[in-house]
């Protein structure tokens, strides 16, 4: 018996109860088994069984601390001393809270239109009530998750080539396996994709990473590339350049399965985007380039995957889809082994507005009317000049639900600013945030032990995921679902959102899956069949109907509807010699945990890591406090001295969910550094998404 096994059936024997759920400590939701006595979480577990056999991570493990938290909010506060000053806030009724949102909706909109209320989530924890309410009911048309403050160019690349939201990692049966700028031994995604990727090394998969830093993902390789920030679209072209002219392609899957092959192949030799030239921009040199592309080739099934290293770049989204093409040249696509379009669980919608109550936005959504109508998500780094300059129309009241953009959108001093502008911002939170702080008004939302979720689990196969109350919760904090009811009261759409507990509206959840929802409960999950080459039922979901090498959409609308190389907007300089590139710790997750006592033991603050080569250069020892100045502000921090990382490049280890200046926060406050103030708010013009990787940085001993 495992020692998870052994300490849960410890856990029943004592009398606590089991209940299935899911962990929301990242993105990744993995499902799990709460043990809970007496009202409290005694212990906290992966779900046994599929898919991911039981297996937690660290930050997963310490979860039950979030809900214990004694600084989480537990009532809703108002904000009382005017905005730029000290922020100081008074607890207020949910009542007056409610009244108070209402009553500023309805001024808004009056004043300004209903398009100048924007709604803002970070992976969408029942936001789908708040986004009912908003665009169904009031008519903004400007309902946004964080996608580009994320993955926007891996998301725009895989939606433009494949159709494919969000593709899953199917890597047991892989062979070869190339990873471009993700790192899922620190930057965890699911843990069976990681279980999984552990299991095809262990068969002999081959492991290519390519990172100006050697990860820990790199540590598992066999073989590491330190590319040049900012130039991994130099590097894929170059592969397909050869794979093309090698004649090593899989001609009759892309004869059947893509269209604008022969465009991209010409495209390919008039650029001259060869190897040699891949050489000069990435300092990866053109045998290896051309090795790699070989192999790959050869060996099938293989997975060819990128996340947010390539693509936080201003040349980010062309970037993603160079990389994405090599899995289709390669013909590994959608089976075993290869890059997974996943089926989703058929999961009904929470709430039906009937037709003749719905709204009509008069106004096009602001991704649109900002120029990026074929971005995935709103380039929230467009979003300051919307507030406070009106363009492309005015934004006067933010919803911001699960997310912090003080701290995780680039440019600091101006996202504060924008908040400054606003009418009004509501933070729906755990935790008085950075976010919190500079809002009107801050609502305590309940925990996801303490609230109810029905969502898609991200595995290969469809799948639904439960998150059950298994705790009450803390004061008087609120689940999504019960502070959309009472916003929507007020508002006089009451009638629309009459369920009086969870278990109503997950019952109209459930209706198309094949199960009850007391079974659901019990099992915590529903898993369908895993299909492969779900292609070759209906093609693709693009306008093509085929995999789009040659993009129709981006033709028109005014962009190259081939992938090219455009070097990125901030490169190193004389006076600022190092890229200061961003990357993820294993212990943390995004601005969630740097108040978690068992996680803040093990690594209490965040660092950045130089090669020895500058360290002498600059004069600076591992262990240093030093100075990291751009041309838009400057940082002190600890260094780190390592050769794994490439030289010209400083890698900030977590640097957005560090340096909390939250007074609320007694474990977090002032731990550590926050780097997102020495970043402007460049964005990638094809996609709109955050350029975080783009800083550059002069380092120097700091005098404390
Ligand atoms: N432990 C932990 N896990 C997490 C999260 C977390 O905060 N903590 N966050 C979750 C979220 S929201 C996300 S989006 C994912 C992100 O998952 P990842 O994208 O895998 O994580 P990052 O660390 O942001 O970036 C990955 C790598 O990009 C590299 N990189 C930077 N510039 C370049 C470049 O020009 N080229 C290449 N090839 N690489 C480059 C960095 O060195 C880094 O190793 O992780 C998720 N999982
Ligand atoms: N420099 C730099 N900046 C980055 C990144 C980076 O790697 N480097 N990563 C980027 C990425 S990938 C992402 S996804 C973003 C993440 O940044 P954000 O999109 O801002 O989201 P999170 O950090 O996940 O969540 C932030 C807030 O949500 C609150 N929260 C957590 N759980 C709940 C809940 O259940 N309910 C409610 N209401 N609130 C909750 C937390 O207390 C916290 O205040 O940051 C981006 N910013
Ligand atoms: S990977 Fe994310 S969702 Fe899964 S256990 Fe860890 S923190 Fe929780
Ligand atoms: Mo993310």
């Amino acid at each position: 018996m495992s020692a998870a096994g052994l300490t849960s059936s410890i856990a029943e024997i004592k009398g606590a109860k089991k209940v299935p759920s899911f962990c929301y400590m990242c993105p990744w939701t993995c499902p799990s088994e709460v043990y809970v006595k007496d009202g409290k979480i005694v212990y906290v577990k992966g779900l046994d069984g599929l898919p991911n056999f039981g297996s937690r991570c660290a930050k997963g493990a310490a979860s039950f601390q979030v809900v214990e938290d004694p600084d989480r909010l537990k009532y809703p506060m108002k904000r009382i001393s005017p905005k730029g000053t000290e922020p100081k806030f008074e607890r207020i009724s949910w009542d007056e809270a409610f009244t108070l949102i209402a009553e500023k909706l309805a001024e808004v909109k009056e004043k300004y239109g209903p398009e100048t209320v924007v709604s803002l989530y970070h992976h969408d924890p029942n936001s789908v009530f708040l986004q009912i309410l908003l665009t169904q009911l009031y008519g903004t048309p400007n309902f946004y998750g964080h996608t580009a403050g994320c993955e926007q160019a891996r998301r725009m690349a895989t939606l433009t080539v494949f159709g494919h939201v969000f593709p899953m990692l199917d890597f047991e049966d892989s062979r070869y396996i190339m990873l471009w700028g993700i790192n899922p031994f620190e930057a965890i995604e699911a843990l069976w994709e990681n279980r999984a990727l552990c299991n095809a090394l262990g068969k002999g998969a081959k492991l290519v990473v390519v990172d100006p830093k050697f990860t820990q993902t790199a540590e598992h390789a066999d073989e590491w590339i330190p590319i040049k920030p900012g130039t991994d679209g130099a590097m894929a072209l170059a592969m397909c350049y050869t794979i093309i002219e090698e004649n090593l392609y899989d001609k009759p899957f892309v004869d059947e399965w893509t269209s604008g092959f022969d465009e991209f192949s010409g495209h390919l030799k008039e650029k001259g985007y060869s190897p040699e030239w891949a050489e000069k921009i990435t300092d990866v040199p053109a045998d290896t380039i051309r090795r790699l592309a070989r192999e790959l080739s050869i060996n099938k099934p293989a997975i060819v995957e990128t996340f947010k290293g390539p693509g936080n770049y201003t040349n980010g989204a062309d970037a993603c889809r160079s990389i994405y093409l090599l899995n289709v040249l390669t013909g590994n696509i959608d089976g075993p082994g290869n890059h997974n379009h996943k089926d989703r669980a058929p999961v009904g919608p929470t709430v039906i507005i009937p037709e003749e109550a719905m709204a009509k936005p008069g106004k096009p959504p602001l991704h649109v009317a900002m120029g990026y109508p074929l971005a995935p998500d709103l380039p929230t780094g467009a979003l300051p000049k919307a507030v406070i300059q009106g363009d492309p129309y005015p934004v006067k009241f933010l919803f911001l639900h699960s997310l912090n953009i003080v701290m995780s959108d680039p440019n600091t001093e101006l996202i504060k600013e924008m908040f400054r502008k606003l009418d009004f911002a509501v933070t729906i939170d755990l935790f008085m945030s950075e976010t919190a702080l500079e809002s009107d008004l801050v609502l305590p939302d309940a925990s996801f032990y303490e609230r109810a979720e029905i969502r898609q689990g991200l595995y290969k196969a469809p799948q639904a995921i439960l998150c059950q109350p298994v705790v009450d919760p803390v004061g008087e904090s609120k689940p999504m679902y019960e502070i959309v009811k009472g916003i929507a009261r007020k508002m006089g759409y009451g009638e629309f959102f009459a369920y009086e507990t969870w278990e109503d509206w997950a019952e109209v959840v459930v209706q198309g899956l094949p199960v009850s929802l007391e079974e659901f409960r019990k099992k915590g999950i529903w898993t369908g069949e895993n299909r492969y080459y779900k292609f070759k039922e209906n093609g693709f979901p693009t306008p093509s109907k085929k995999i789009e090498i040659w993009s129709k959409n981006f033709e028109e609308n005014g962009l190259n509807p081939l992938p090219e190389f455009r070097e990125h907007s901030v490169i190193p300089d004389d006076d600022y010699p190092l890229q200061l590139i961003t990357s993820k710790l294993s212990m943390h997750s995004n601005i969630l945990t740097q108040n978690n006592p068992y996680l803040m033991e093990i690594v209490g603050e965040n660092w950045v890591e130089i090669n020895p080569v500058d360290a002498r250069k600059y004069g600076v020892e591992d262990g240093d406090m030093v100075v990291l100045e751009s041309p838009h502000g400057s940082a002190v921090i600890r260094v780190r001295v390592i050769e794994g990382v490439k030289p010209g490049v400083a890698c900030a280890r977590h640097d957005h969910g560090f340096g909390r200046w939250s007074p609320y926060l007694s474990v977090g406050y002032g731990k550590g550094t926050h780097l997102n103030s020495l970043i402007d708010s460049q964005i990638d013009p094809v996609c709109g998404g955050n350029a975080y990787n783009e800083r550059k940085v002069q380092i120097g001993r700091a005098h404390v």
